[in-house]
């Protein structure tokens, strides 16, 4: 039977359009899912946007429109921006899909069976941005961190998941599996906020009277559900719960990619919410930082937006991805700049692996008659490099680092570009005595680029494909494994050198 591997990105409020901090998480997921597609693997990633709300019916109104009119005219751009930037999400889903309603109400339903919630009175202060009342310690001089405004003091009567009963279970869980929330930064700072003792039960509830634009709590039709409690299940829903084929199997692989900014609705709600429901927990929840622009976090609400179909539009696809794959730690912030942008694409595409296409399919050219040469006995040292590279991207991969991976990966290219040099073929091609050693030498490079374009087609899809095809091979339709077993290139194929793969691009 095949692995599964499940990943979810955050569903984004669509109450402005997707921007470069959107962008990044679903490339980050599209890579690894592409990666692990290539290893053979049944995949599902689920992306969407999150719809239900406060701060999406105060968005509506602001423009005049019923929530439902807004949601179905900003919904679909992300949809078509993710398909513009050659994403491939399995399903995007809507929490107004009638499945995650059902999905939604069914959890809220259980958890209410299971004794795991109350009414009570709560006064506190609420933060609209965020869409939670905020603890005093969480406040920054008054100012919730995040959107830089006082929050609203609010009394309301509602429903209550018991949290507080499921936090020491956690804390042990978190504790224990180090896994389970990666950077280990963030583990710590769900820890810290876990062991402050500011946390208690959660309010799942807002009266109808004041918010109509939600999903109404399937045991009080007074009600609708706080949006994180509506949000945070479209993963199971997603994956099929609570009834559909295999849900349970999809369910068990899951894997969570978002920033910091929604730690702990993800590492303190949603565990718990999983565990009272007697749910098994995620596998791993992956958190990266921020783009800034100018020092500060690209975002809706302060409005720096940058838009990465432009960037695309400007770079190309691959520029883009490598760009936001490369250039940020996992974990850490980064600032966004168009010359950081061109400085990597010269610096890393187009010098060390398109010259490293270009220079050798010439020399092919010059010697071999454009043909893949016969090697005949053994090489140098690239296979070993090759298998190196493959191994440490895979261990990349599995610890949800692509920028790790890539500088392995490159780790290849320049051992490639070094071995050209060393080997120096043009001396080769000089003497006649040396013509077998001189294709040996040219077949290992192009093998190296074989795998070179295997491994790197999940980061750039783009550009692999057209580094096979330039080399006469096939379109790899097998495993990853299968893919990478060295020797592959046929002796005597054509290869076919066509335009430079990344054009250096000139500063204006
Ligand atoms: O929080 N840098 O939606 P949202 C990096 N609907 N990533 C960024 C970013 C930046 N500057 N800005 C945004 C919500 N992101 C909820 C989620 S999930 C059940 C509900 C990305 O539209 C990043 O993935 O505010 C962040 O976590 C997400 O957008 C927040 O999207």
């Amino acid at each position: 039977m095949p692995q599964h591997f499940y990943l979810t990105t955050p569903i984004y409020y669509p109450n402005a359009p997707p921007h470069l901090g959107s962008a990044y998480t679903t490339t980050y997921a599209d890579t690894l899912v592409r990666y692990h597609r290539a290893r053979g693997e049944e995949t599902l990633f689920l992306t969407g946007t999150d719809e239900h709300g406060e701060k999406i019916a105060q968005a509506a109104e602001a423009e005049g429109l019923t929530p439902q009119q807004f949601v179905d005219r900003i919904s679909p751009q992300f949809n078509a921006t993710w398909q513009e930037l050659g994403l491939t999400p399995n399903r995007f889903i809507r929490t107004t899909d009638d499945d995650h309603i059902r999905a939604t109400q069914h959890f809220w339903q259980q958890l209410q069976e299971r004794g795991e919630i109350e009414f009570k009175d709560y006064t506190g202060s609420y933060c609209v941005g965020c869409e939670v009342f905020l603890t005093e310690r969480e406040l920054v001089d008054g100012k919730c961190p995040q959107h830089l405004v006082e929050p609203e003091e609010r009394t309301e009567s509602n429903y209550f998941f018991r949290m507080s009963s499921h936090l020491d279970w956690w804390i042990d869980e978190l504790r224990r599996n180090p896994e389970l929330v990666t950077p280990n930064r963030f583990r710590n700072e769900a820890l810290a906020l876990l062991e402050s003792g500011a946390l208690g039960d959660l309010c799942i509830s807002r009266p109808r009277e004041r918010l109509e634009w939600g999903i109404p709590l399937p045991f009080d039709e007074k009600f609708v559900l706080y949006v994180w409690c509506d949000a945070l299940v479209n993963y199971l829903t997603g994956a099929g719960y609570p009834d559909q084929d295999g849900w349970k199997e999809r369910w068990g692989t899951v894997h969570h990619l978002t920033a910091k900014d929604i730690l702990k609705p993800h590492a303190i709600f949603w565990p718990t919410m999983l565990h009272a429901a007697g749910l098994p927990l995620y596998r791993g929840l992956h958190v990266h930082g921020y783009w800034n622009l100018g020092s500060q976090k690209i975002s809706k609400s302060l409005g720096n937006l940058v838009d990465a179909l432009a960037v695309k539009d400007k770079y190309g696809f691959d520029a883009l991805r490598y760009y936001m794959l490369r250039e940020l730690p996992f974990g850490l912030d980064g600032e966004f700049s168009e010359e950081a942008v061109v400085a990597r694409y010269n610096a890393d595409l187009a010098n060390d692996l398109g010259n490293l296409l270009s220079r050798s399919l010439g020399m092919v050219g010059r010697y071999c008659d454009g043909e893949v040469p016969e090697p005949v006995g053994e090489g140098g040292d690239l296979r070993a490099a090759a298998e190196r590279a493959a191994s440490e991207v895979d261990d990349a991969i599995e610890a949800f680092s692509l920028r790790d991976a890539l500088i392995a990966l490159w780790g290849l290219v320049s051992a490639a570009n070094k071995y050209i040099d060393r080997q120096a073929p043009w001396k080769l091609a000089r003497e006649p005595a040396e013509r077998e050693r001189l294709q040996t030498v040219l077949y290992e490079i192009l093998e190296a680029l074989r795998v070179i374009a295997v491994l790197v087609e999940p980061f750039l899809p783009e550009a692999g494909p057209r580094i096979l095809a330039a080399l006469g091979a096939a379109p790899h339709e097998g495993t990853l494994s299968r893919d990478l077993a060295w020797g592959q290139l046929s002796p005597g194929s054509a290869t076919r050198p066509g335009e430079p793969l990344f054009p250096r691009i000139e500063s204006e």
